[in-house]
């Protein structure tokens, strides 16, 4: 094992992956709903009849949107055909086992009427709370729900991106304390949460005190034991992030993964690990107009697939409209990735890397624990034939595709080597190929 070379007080504190249920479970999730819902919703990337391509959700910093403006949305936030039910119904039909929901972005705003803040859901015209009824209609439909929260707040007077100062430090520590209080409060007022995801963490203020972050992560898992918690929360005390100064991962499973996935098995150190990714290039809140490539259903999966190939988690963000309901592109793309897991999730839950030789036509994906391993197949040869190398004194004793149910014949090659023939090079989506395997001596 590696030596760690600079001593810490507020580095990793485990080696490895954390083998725990609660830890287990969301690990064989695999497949996750991203939410970001908030005021931004409304200006929905416009504003004074211009339309800007940058993230909607960030509209408060734009030069063009004075912040009075923006400050004075939450008036007219009422999400009058809310509709968590159908929310959740869709997030099933669709494959996602766990949800990740924006209690809080950047604007500072909360989506519970939380008791130490005016700037909350209570204040709009809504008036009610939408956590509470949409992490139980979440539940209901057997999907856990994790908690999406900022630290960068840009509503709090409290909130330095740098401190430096007496006073902007006296504002800090009052900032932390906040932070505290509204983390205890979601965890007291949503007892059924899973974790947290953290985000907004990159300024100095933060990255400086490595010891509160390092103390907060110890406090949630203190009133939520089995808590999940990603890279992005903590600092060590030299301001390092998602990674210790010795290079060891801080938190639950590797959190940078953003609208980008690993190459390799190698990229990804053995740990655990999350993407979350965009349909539209870079919006997270609802955009009125997407522009440029909007990702297909296959080029979805193709991510789902190799992330979980690849021993990662996979979650696929969507913006709601301000009135509660989804723009049709997205109703359309939960129901085209449904479809297909529908027949194929199996391969995806509970999946891990095969340890197999990848091969061009797709990715291997073992069912963690076991002999049994599927093929994605997104690339089909000309020839038709899928090679299959496996590893040295392993047998290959059945192959089923998954569609049809249908069992293949393979033709064995050399060594360890197989093909397998498709009668249909032309397929509309990934085919599944399950291959039962057997150690030998
Ligand atoms: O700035 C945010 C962004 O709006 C969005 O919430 C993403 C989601 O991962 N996180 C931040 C950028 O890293």
């Amino acid at each position: 094992p590696r030596q760690d070379t600079i001593a810490l007080k507020h580095g990793a504190h485990r080696i490895g992956n954390r083998t725990d249920a609660d830890m287990a479970r969301w690990r064989s999730l695999r497949f996750g709903q991203f939410i970001h819902w908030g005021l931004y919703a409304i200006p929905a990337g416009e504003w004074n009849g211009k339309t800007y391509n940058g993230a909607a959700e960030w509209i408060r910093s734009w030069k063009e949107m004075p912040h009075e403006a923006y400050d004075q949305l939450y008036k007219q936030f009422n999400p009058v055909n809310f509709n968590p039910q159908q929310w959740a119904a869709q997030a099933k039909a669709m494959g996602a086992k766990y949800m990740i929901i924006t209690t809080k972005h950047h604007d500072g705003f909360c989506l519970w009427p939380s008791k130490y803040s005016k700037y909350t859901i209570a204040a709009s015209p809504w008036k009610k709370d939408l956590l509470g009824p949409m992490i139980d209609a979440y539940n209901k439909a057997g999907i856990d729900v994790h908690l999406y929260f900022s630290i960068i707040d840009w509503n709090h007077p409290d909130y330095r991106a740098s401190l430096k100062n007496a006073a902007d430090s006296a504002a800090g520590k009052r900032f932390q304390v906040f932070v505290k209080n509204q983390l205890a409060e979601l965890l007291q007022r949503y007892p059924t949460v899973k974790g947290f995801w953290f985000d907004g963490t990159w300024d100095d203020s933060w990255k400086n005190d490595g010891a509160f972050s390092d103390e907060l992560e110890q406090y949630l898992q203190s009133l939520h034991p089995g808590l999940v918690m990603g890279s992005r929360l903590r600092a060590d005390e030299k301001g390092a992030r998602h990674f210790d100064s010795n290079g060891r991962l801080m938190g639950d499973y590797e959190q940078g993964w953003e609208r980008k996935l690993p190459a390799t098995i190698a990229d990804v150190h053995g740990n655990d690990w999350e993407a979350v990714m965009t349909v539209p290039e870079n919006q997270w809140g609802y955009h009125a107009k997407w522009m440029g490539h909007v990702k297909t259903v296959n080029e979805i999966l193709e991510m789902l697939v190799k992330s979980v190939s690849l021993n990662g988690n996979f979650v696929l963000n969507f913006g709601p409209k301000a009135d509660g309901t989804y723009r049709t592109e997205e109703q359309q793309l939960a129901a085209g990735i449904g479809e297909w897991m529908k027949v194929n999730g199996v391969a995806v839950y509970d999946g891990a890397y095969a340890g197999f030789e990848k091969q061009d036509w797709g990715y291997y994906i073992r069912k963690a624990g076991t002999d049994s391993v599927y093929m994605v197949v997104f690339n089909i040869p000309v020839s038709g034939s899928l090679r299959v190398k496996l590893p040295a004194r392993t047998a290959l004793t059945g192959v089923t595709m998954l569609q049809g149910n249908t069992a293949l014949t393979p033709e064995w090659v050399g060594r360890n080597e197989y093909f397998i023939h498709l009668q249909n090079r032309q397929t509309a989506s990934p085919v599944v190929i399950l291959l039962k395997t057997e150690k030998g001596e």
